[in-house]
């Protein structure tokens, strides 16, 4: 098998002018005729062979300008398509392949989800439905025309605008797309089906009018309207902020039911997993309006980065998803509560990134090969890339990355590029070098920063050491120093902000410390007390930090530190180190529980801080996250007892308080997603999961799950009782499910419910589940709430100690890759955690890899995942 490399990047040889694709969609088959505009570069040689990309393609017929090609001119496989001396001027290559979208499992290239036939091309799914140079820097406008069955097919949508359309006879209509702006094949879209819609408008700021609809299943159509909120607001959102503005007569989003990303960002055709657009109370919670919310702004705000600026090659790919991620993420911010989605974006950072960037899987934001490109659609390369962009815009300020920003659009509009051009806008436009914080892009692993003080009362100087170290990873066993940015402040006695009158010893200037070499000392003087540093403020890098302060020091700051994150932080970071502290041998004071049990207190009744904050404070760090700080030989178990024996410690003494807040938060308002309504809830749920973990009231669950008058509360309390596997778990599993049969995506909410169980017989149950001849198992949504729950958040029946958790996946693995490698490999990644657990657990996690490996024919993306766990 081939890896490809960053350091081959060549051009290729021809440019592909224009491209006009004719879709003749039947029940039986879909004909493909592509006639593609070609000419070669000024430097290419007269003779050179054209080599287009295909994926399991049988060529019907092949013609150049008109005239049918004679067998030794060109050669054809299902995978490649050589013209072996094209013409050496412009020419037209037509050529027709037949598919068979209702035979394509692997839900890449043209497929039927539910009957409608749709397009997932990104990465590499252009070359399933026609032969092409399937590359993100080939540009070319387009042109498609559909002919479908009028009866199965009334909906027939692409790119751009549509300019013709009308009766095609016998049964038959078409219409005509065109898209006026140059785009790489992974951007094509195509939609026919019999599909409802929800339409409305925007108006732009130079006041042009933009025609949305959202296409769904019948009856679907009243669940659309918080997609079609969230799009106006994120297309106002990016003129505000950005200044940009939708350059195309309509927008177009689709829902469907079989989708393997979470949506797609096609060039004026939005493709949606249907998850991401269907909300209602009934059915969606509020995490669900939150990721619509999300994503809807996401593949919104590709429309720029990403469209009319796109990658060069798929090494690039986190130049448009990290930038991305950086925007949706300041839109969320902007929409609800900056300090709350802060520290909703770390956790999922901390809880997905951290793992990859310290495992098997760790690779660099831009890595430099690849065997599988599918692979590499990460958390790395999505959330560490929005890092280093968040980091970008604190050295430079929001004026300076403003203006980086406008020159990168003012600069490579229409271009395919790279990441050393997007940095190079920034140095041009704010005069900075930027050459060491370029190797973020290009280094694995979180650095990890160690702080050490001292005060000297004498002299009022207060000395403050970083060091940065950052652990090999696979293929990079030497680090460079980052350029880390640090966000800090000095807190004193009072709780106040303290000021210095003089620095030195390294670059810090008003609440900035730049960390540029492997150790910087600063030395502050004018210092009257002691103070205890607050050093990251906002997560302002993605690093983590063995801190020197103590218990009482966190607390202290957990109460007054003026950076909501931190305060939050600090709270966990003392949790964190109680938990697996007891897990490691080492047992609590009962007078640290005492002062912990008190911060939580003054927290939840401090007025000024709003619910969802609270709700964070005291949501208890999960095993997983606990493991993680532990890092090596951990043992699940005892991590689960130990977390399981703070709760209860934690609790019961202000269960009465609690109990009371909890039903104080009762609320018969009517349900709306707002940021302050879910809040409330989430508030809610916090304390009703202390109440059950700590207090064993699943008597509290089952009466909010049987009052409950919106899905948030719900679920929240069904899966509680699931995750505890409470005497009542059973029956309000059963409930749900037969309350909701027929809802898929509410069967997906149980099916997660039912993975996070702690007990032993989940494994049984899920067997029995994933057997059931009506589990659809082509479906990613469904597998993924089974199985990728499973591996990624119950990790103490994952990693269990017989290793029924290892087989049980490996074997799901091998069926799965059948269908669908892209699902397939993604559960697999479950097993980085590996080089983490104790001895025992690693060889029969090692055990049930090899089996997969040696007993199954495996895909690339599963082999690739596989070889690099291993390793
Ligand atoms: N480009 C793939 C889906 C997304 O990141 O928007
Ligand atoms: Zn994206």
């Amino acid at each position: 098998e081939q890896t490809i490399y960053l350091k081959d990047y060549a051009p290729t040889p021809y440019r592909i002018v224009s491209v006009e694709l004719d879709f003749r969609i039947l029940e039986e088959a879909t004909r493909v005729r592509a006639q593609l505009t070609i000419e070669p570069r000024e430097e290419t040689a007269p003779s050179t062979p054209l080599v287009l990309n295909g994926d399991g393609l049988k060529l019907e017929t092949i013609a150049i300008d008109g005239l049918p090609l004679v067998l030794s001119a060109y050669a054809a496989d299902a995978d490649t398509l050589t013209v072996v001396e094209p013409p050496n001027r412009r020419f037209v290559l037509d050529t027709e392949v037949m598919l068979q979208p209702e035979a394509n499992t692997k839900l890449m290239g043209l497929y039927r989800s539910s009957g409608t036939w749709c397009t997932q091309c990104e990465p590499e799914g252009f070359r399933r439905i026609t032969y092409y140079l399937d590359r993100p820097d080939v540009l070319a406008p387009f042109k498609v025309r559909i002919t479908a069955p009028m009866a199965v097919a009334p909906v027939l949508l692409s790119n751009g605008n549509l300019i013709d359309k009308g009766d095609a006879g016998d049964g038959l209509h078409f219409a005509l797309w065109e898209d006026p702006f140059p785009k790489p094949a992974y951007l094509f879209a195509l939609v026919a089906g019999d599909l409802g819609s929800i339409t409305d408008s925007f108006t732009t700021q130079s006041g042009r009018k933009v025609d949305l609809a959202i296409y769904c299943t019948h009856g679907k159509e009243n669940e659309c309207h918080y997609a079609m909120d969230s799009l106006k607001r994120s297309m106002a959102w990016d003129e505000r902020r950005f200044g940009r503005e939708y350059d195309l007569d309509v927008f177009n989003i689709v829902a469907v039911s079989d989708f393997n990303f979470g949506a797609m960002e096609n060039k004026g055709l939005n493709i949606f997993n249907d998850k991401l657009v269907f909300a209602e109370p009934n059915t969606a919670t509020d995490a669900n309006y939150h990721s619509i919310e999300r994503v809807i702004a996401h593949e919104y705000f590709h429309n720029w980065t990403g469209n009319r600026i796109t990658c060069r090659d798929w090494f690039q790919l986190c130049l448009k998803e990290g930038l991305t991620v950086y925007r949706d993420q300041e839109f969320t911010s902007d929409e609800r509560s900056r300090p709350v989605q802060r520290i909703h974006d770390v956790q999922n950072l901390r809880s997905s990134q951290f793992p990859e960037d310290g495992g098997p899987l760790a690779h660099p934001p831009r890595p430099d090969s690849f065997r599988e490109i599918n692979n590499f659609y990460t958390t790395t390369v999505y959330e560490k890339g929005a890092e280093i962009v968040r980091m970008l815009a604190t050295l430079l300020g929001e004026a300076g990355f403003r203006k980086g920003m406008d020159l990168y659009f003012e600069r490579h509009d229409g271009e395919a590029t790279t990441i050393e051009a997007f940095l190079k806008v920034f140095e041009d436009a704010t005069g900075t070098d930027l050459s060491q914080f370029a190797t973020w892009y290009l280094q694995a692993g979180t650095p990890q920063i160690t702080v050490s003080d001292n005060y000297d009362a004498a002299s009022q100087t207060y000395s403050l050491t970083l060091t940065q170290k950052v652990e090999p990873t696979p293929g990079q066993p030497d680090k460079q120093p980052l350029l880390i940015p640090v966000r800090f402040g000095l807190v004193g006695p009072n709780g106040s902000e303290m000021s210095w009158s003089g620095v030195s010893g390294g670059t810090a200037k008003d609440d900035l410390i730049l960390l540029d070499q492997p150790s910087v000392t600063l030395r502050f003087t004018g210092i009257a007390n002691k103070p205890i540093p607050s050093l990251f403020r906002g997560f302002s890098a993605p690093i983590k930090v063995s801190s020197s302060l103590s218990q009482s020091d966190l607390l202290f700051l957990a109460g007054h530190d003026s950076d909501p994150f931190n305060r939050w932080d600090a709270l966990q970071t003392v949790l964190t180190n109680l938990i697996a502290g007891a897990a490691q041998g080492r047992p609590w004071a009962g007078s640290d529980l005492d002062a912990l049990r008190q911060a939580i207190v003054d927290t939840l009744e401090n007025p000024e801080l709003d619910e969802a904050f609270k709700a964070n404070v005291i949501a208890i760090p999960g095993e997983s996250s606990i493991g993680r700080h532990i890092g090596k030989d951990v043992d699940p178990d005892s991590v689960a007892k130990a977390r399981q024996a703070l709760l209860v410690a934690l609790v019961k003494p202000i269960e009465a308080r609690l109990e009371a807040l909890y039903q104080s938060l009762e609320t018969s308002a009517a349900y709306s997603p707002d940021a302050q309504q879910a809040g409330e809830r989430s508030l809610r749920t916090g304390l009703l999961n202390l109440l059950v973990a700590g207090a064993g009231r699943s008597d509290l669950a089952e009466t909010q799950y049987n009052a409950a008058t919106n899905m948030t509360d719900r679920y929240a309390a069904m899966a509680l009782a699931a995750r505890h596997w409470t005497g009542n778990a059973q029956a309000l599993l059963g409930d749900f499910r037969t309350r909701f049969a027929g809802d898929p995506l509410v069967f997906d909410k149980w099916l997660t419910a039912c993975a996070q169980a702690s007990d032993d017989g989940v494994i049984e149950r899920m067997r029995a589940t994933l057997a059931a001849p009506d589990f659809p198992k082509t479906n990613p949504n469904r597998l993924r709430s089974l199985l990728g729950s499973f591996v990624m958040t119950n990790p103490s029946q994952f990693a269990r100690a017989d290793g029924a958790g290892f087989r049980f996946i490996t074997e799901a693995v091998a069926e799965i890759d059948k269908v669908n490698p892209q699902v397939a490999s993604r559960v697999l990644t479950g097993f980085r955690v590996l080089p983490t657990l104790e001895a025992g657990r690693r060889e029969s996690g090692k055990a049930a890899l090899e089996a997969l490996k040696t007993q199954h024919q495996l895909s690339r993306n599963v082999s690739e995942i596989l070889d690099r766990i291993l390793a």
